[in-house]
C-alpha cells in the first residue's frame, strides 16, 4: 500500500505560471504600499503565505503590512478591511472568507482605486480582483477521491469534513471530490459533508459523532488545515488509527505529525508561500499600469509517509512563521 501512496507523491497541478514583469519598487520615488489581509491570522497557511509575501516585498522594495482576523469569520474580517481602506494602501492582497459577505467591503476599497489582488479564496462578483491566485481546488478535491478511493480499496463509507458553505476554495474541493466519487468510484458510499466552522474541536466532535453513527466507515476527507487536524484527533482518541483512512487538505505542522503517527493516509499541500509571492507581484505590476495576470493556478503535492522527508517535499510543508 506504501508503494501506491508512493506513487501518488506526485505534483497534481500545472505549474503556476503569470507573474509581473519588472521587478524593483513602483514608479516614481513612491515606495508602493501594500496590504495583506489574510483569512485567519496566526494560521500556518496563512502565515506561510504571508510569509512569501514578506520575501516578495522586500526584493521589489514594497512597503508590506500584514492583518488578518483571529478566526475565519466576515464579520471579523470586515472592519480589517473597512480599517486598511481608509489607510489608502496602494494595493490589498486579500482572502475573503465569504463569497458574498466580503463583496461589501470589498467594494469600496476597489472605489478607492486601492488594485485588489484575491489570494487562496475569491468573492462572486467577478468584477473584484484584478488576479485571482489560488490552488486549482476542483482539480485538488478530485484528486483527494482518487486518493481516499485507492486508500480504502474503492469501496466503503466516506464522510467530507469542511469549514463552512460559501468559502470558495473548499466548496470547489468538495466539488471536486463529490464530481470525482460520482463518475468513477461507485463502490465508495458518500455520507455528504459535515461542517466545522473551521474549528479544530468541532471537527473532532464531528468525527467521533460520525464514527458512533456509521461503525463501519471507511474514510473521511477533511477539505482544510483545521478540520483535518480535528477530525485526526478523534481518529487517535478512538484509537481507530489506520482503520479509517483519511485525506485532509494541507500540510501544517500538526497534520505532518499526524501523517507520520499513521493517523493520516495522505495530505494535499499547496503553495501558500507562492501565492503570496506571486500576489505582491500582480500587486506591483497593477500599481504601476503594467500587465496583470487574471488567473493564476499554482501547485499542489500529494505529502505521505513514504515522501514525506524528501527535500523537494518537505519545502512545501508549511511553517508558523518566516
Ligand atoms: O485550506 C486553506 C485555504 O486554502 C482555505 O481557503 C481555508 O482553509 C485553509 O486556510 C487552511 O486552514
Amino acid at each position: 500500500m506504501r508503494k501506491a501512496m508512493a506513487a501518488l507523491g506526485a505534483t497534481l497541478l500545472l505549474t503556476a505560471c503569470g507573474g509581473a514583469d519588472g521587478g524593483g519598487a513602483g514608479g516614481g520615488g513612491d515606495q508602493i504600499r501594500v496590504t495583506l489581509v489574510q483569512g485567519l491570522a496566526g494560521e500556518e497557511f496563512y502565515e506561510t503565505m504571508a510569509c512569501g509575501a514578506r520575501a516578495r516585498a522586500a526584493e521589489l522594495g514594497v512597503a508590506l503590512d500584514v492583518q488578518g482576523p483571529q478566526k475565519f469569520d466576515p464579520t471579523l474580517q470586515t472592519p480589517i478591511v473597512n480599517s486598511v481602506v481608509a489607510g489608502g494602501p496602494d494595493a490589498l492582497l486579500i482572502a475573503p472568507t465569504d463569497v458574498k459577505a466580503m463583496i461589501a467591503p470589498l467594494t469600496q476599497a476597489k472605489q478607492q482605486n486601492i488594485k485588489i489582488i484575491l489570494v487562496d479564496t475569491v468573492v462572486e462578483d467577478q468584477s473584484i480582483g484584478l488576479s485571482r491566485i489560488s490552488t486549482d481546488n476542483l482539480k485538488g478535491g478530485a484528486a483527494a477521491a482518487r486518493a481516499l478511493s485507492e486508500q480504502v480499496g474503492g469501496k466503503g463509507k466516506v464522510l467530507v469534513i469542511s469549514t463552512d458553505p460559501g468559502v470558495s476554495t473548499v466548496d470547489a474541493r468538495i466539488k471536486g471530490f463529490e464530481e470525482e466519487v460520482a463518475a468513477n468510484h461507485p463502490g465508495l458510499s458518500y455520507l455528504g459533508v459535515q461542517y466545522s466552522h473551521n474549528d479544530v474541536g468541532e471537527a473532532s466532535r464531528i468525527m467521533n459523532a460520525a464514527l458512533a453513527k456509521d461503525a463501519d466507515l471507511a474514510g473521511v476527507f477533511a477539505t482544510n488545515l483545521n478540520s483535518a487536524t480535528g477530525a485526526g484527533t478523534a481518529l487517535q482518541q478512538t484509537g481507530k488509527l489506520g482503520k479509517v483512512k483519511m485525506v485532509g487538505f494541507d500540510a501544517g505542522p500538526a497534520q505532518v505529525e499526524q501523517l507520520k503517527d499513521g493517523v493520516v493516509q495522505a495530505l494535499i499541500a499547496q503553495l501558500p508561500g507562492d501565492i503570496g509571492a506571486k500576489g505582491v507581484e500582480q500587486a506591483v505590476a497593477a500599481v504601476r499600469g503594467q500587465q496583470v495576470t487574471p488567473s493564476i493556478p499554482t501547485d499542489a503535492t500529494i505529502v505521505t509517509a513514504a515522501n514525506v522527508d524528501r527535500p523537494e517535499v518537505r519545502k512545501v510543508l508549511y511553517k508558523a512563521g518566516c
